[in-house]
């Protein structure tokens, strides 16, 4: 029998390593029960500096999941709100979980569910990535990056 070369070695363990840093690419966010993807924020709006992040939550599990709440460096407070037409107007209010339907997906969209962030010590601007720290009922919680970029 044959042993393999050092160099082939040294090239599988290379291969396992890229593997998984290619895994912990935060901007497609961990993988397992939970993954979030096409993570973007807008910039910051002068004077009241405020933002907001959408993503798309993908549940891989036999049950629902509910989203109970987000957090980043970058803002003091992150709320989960959503928003709705009340006749004319457009209206916003927190609520306090998304549900991830088992095998399903949450949306998070500019008009619909989002992630609202308060007292930013500095503007968000195109082009920077913003950390979100994602907090689930009974799985462990996300870490994705934003890219912050026009609505
Ligand atoms: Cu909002």
């Amino acid at each position: 029998m044959r042993s393999l070369p050092p160099l082939s070695i040294f090239v599988f363990a290379l291969s396992l390593l890229i593997a998984c840093s290619h895994e912990q690419d935060a901007t497609a966010g961990s993988p397992g029960a939970v993954d979030v993807t096409a993570a973007w924020a807008r910039p910051s709006l002068p004077p009241h500096e405020n933002s907001a992040a959408f993503f798309v939550v993908h549940n891989r599990t036999d049950h629902a999941v509910q989203l109970l709440g987000a957090s980043t460096s970058r803002a003091g407070v992150t709320e989960l709100h959503h928003m709705e037409m009340d006749g004319d107007r457009m209206r916003m209010r927190r609520v306090p979980s998304f549900t991830i339907p088992a095998h399903g997906e949450l949306v998070l969209e500019p008009g619909s569910n989002h992630l609202m962030f308060f007292e930013l010590p500095a503007p968000w601007v195109d082009g920077e990535k913003v950390d979100l720290h994602l907090e689930f009922d009974s799985l462990p919680a996300v870490d994705v990056l934003a890219e912050v970029r026009p609505l």
